[in-house]
């Protein structure tokens, strides 16, 4: 994935049309779109082939099984033509070793969710987070998924899976963070849904936070 907008869409709508004009209209203003569950449930596994041509797909299925599944299940996400897969670390060192080989040996990368962007996370994840980030780099995963909602934990998760590893930060617009504070507390791409999909201008909305990023970049050098 080449970092040039530092902006990842999270395309969470249901219907293969509207994914497929959100999609035009941002290309450009994003270096990645991410899907999930809700456009996959309701369109399809074939929208990652009709989405490639306008940004690398990172696949957020939050894959947490043992390592034979989760390995056939990354297969065929990458056989759909998905570029990376975010799995979960909580299930442990193999399960996620399964993702990062099959990744290498097809070249595609891997993001590992340390702690989540919900207030609930606070409850469970955020204990192990920091754990599941020091695993994630041990393992040469890609990268790692950590809250733009906290952009404390973020320079904390920065500081353990130092420079080599990208993060990725979900939570910045409907759920509070801010894409400037996560930039500053370390992270590469910042991931934003609802701001951008809900919009009656997309490509408007991520120019506008492109910009954003951009300045805070340009003012702190
Ligand atoms: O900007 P939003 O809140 O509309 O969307 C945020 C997206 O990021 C949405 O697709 C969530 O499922 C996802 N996400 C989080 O919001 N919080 C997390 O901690 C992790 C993710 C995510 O992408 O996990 C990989």
């Amino acid at each position: 994935m080449e970092k040039n907008t530092r902006l990842i869409l999270a395309l969470d709508v249901l219907d293969s049309d509207e994914a497929i004009r959100i999609s035009k209209a941002v290309a450009g203003h994003v270096d990645a779109i991410k899907v999930g569950y809700p456009l996959v449930l309701a369109s399809g596994l074939q929208i990652i082939e009709k989405l490639v041509k306008y940004a690398p797909i990172i696949a957020d299925f939050k894959v947490a099984d043992i390592p034979n599944t989760n390995r056939l299940i990354c297969e065929q996400v990458f056989d759909a033509g998905a570029d990376a897969v975010i799995v979960q670390g909580f299930t442990g060192h193999d399960s996620l070793e399964a993702c990062v080989e099959l990744a290498r040996e097809r070249k595609k990368d891997i993001f590992v969710v340390t702690e989540m962007s919900h207030p609930g996370a606070l409850d469970l994840m955020q204990e192990a987070g920091k754990a599941i980030a020091k695993m994630a780099a041990d393992q040469c995963a890609s990268g790692v998924v950590a809250p733009a909602t906290r952009p404390e934990r973020v320079k904390q998760i920065r500081r353990i899976i130092g420079e080599e590893l990208a993060i990725i930060s979900p939570g910045v617009g409907a759920q509070g963070g801010s894409a400037s504070d996560a930039i500053m507390a370390g992270t590469d791409w910042v991931i934003v849904g609802r701001s951008l999909y809900q919009s009656a201008d997309p490509a408007g909305a991520a120019a506008g936070i492109v910009r954003e990023i951009k300045k805070v970049i340009k003012d702190s050098s």
